[in-house]
């Protein structure tokens, strides 16, 4: 009994401990899982920003559709930036880390950001789509300025 309440006191505090970046195995997971939900939010967002700049035909259903994906995905990639995971096969600057207040900021800025496109987009009007396209990617950018190598 004392052994099993030791260890799960043991587990708790290990629980407590381990930051949210701990719900991967390896670092290495948690950059290839932010990269991803990045990839796939960019692919959706330049659909939709190619179709406001007229290189890609506009659809307004794919616009609409492709701009909820990029929304939910703009949610996911933080959890993927927890402690430790500033080396390997990565872009991010170390400054993220030093930085974390700044960054989170522009994270939470390009989420409101893409929210505002994906409301926009289900208007199924270009004109109000290309309004909040500009926005969108000026949030895109200004992280990438100040927080991604190359
Ligand atoms: C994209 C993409 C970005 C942003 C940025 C907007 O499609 O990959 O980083 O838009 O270029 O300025």
């Amino acid at each position: 009994m004392k052994k099993l309440t030791t260890w799960l006191l043991a587990a708790a505090v290990l629980t407590m401990a381990v930051p949210a970046s701990a719900q991967f195995a390896k670092a290495e997971d948690a950059i290839k899982y932010r990269q991803g939900a990045l990839f796939v939010m960019q692919q959706n967002f330049s659909r939709v920003a190619g179709m406001a700049s007229g290189k890609i035909p506009f659809d307004a259903k794919v616009a609409a559709e492709s701009a909820a994906v990029a929304e939910f995905m703009s949610k996911l990639p933080w959890a993927g930036f927890g402690p430790g995971t500033d080396k390997g096969d990565t872009d991010a600057k170390p400054e993220i880390w030093a930085q974390k207040a700044k960054f989170d900021d522009y994270a939470k800025k390009m989420e409101t950001e893409m929210g505002k496109l994906a409301v926009a987009a289900k208007t199924g009007n270009l004109d109000t789509i290309k309004a909040a396209v500009g926005p969108t990617g000026g949030t895109c950018k200004s992280c990438h300025d100040d927080f991604r190598a190359k």
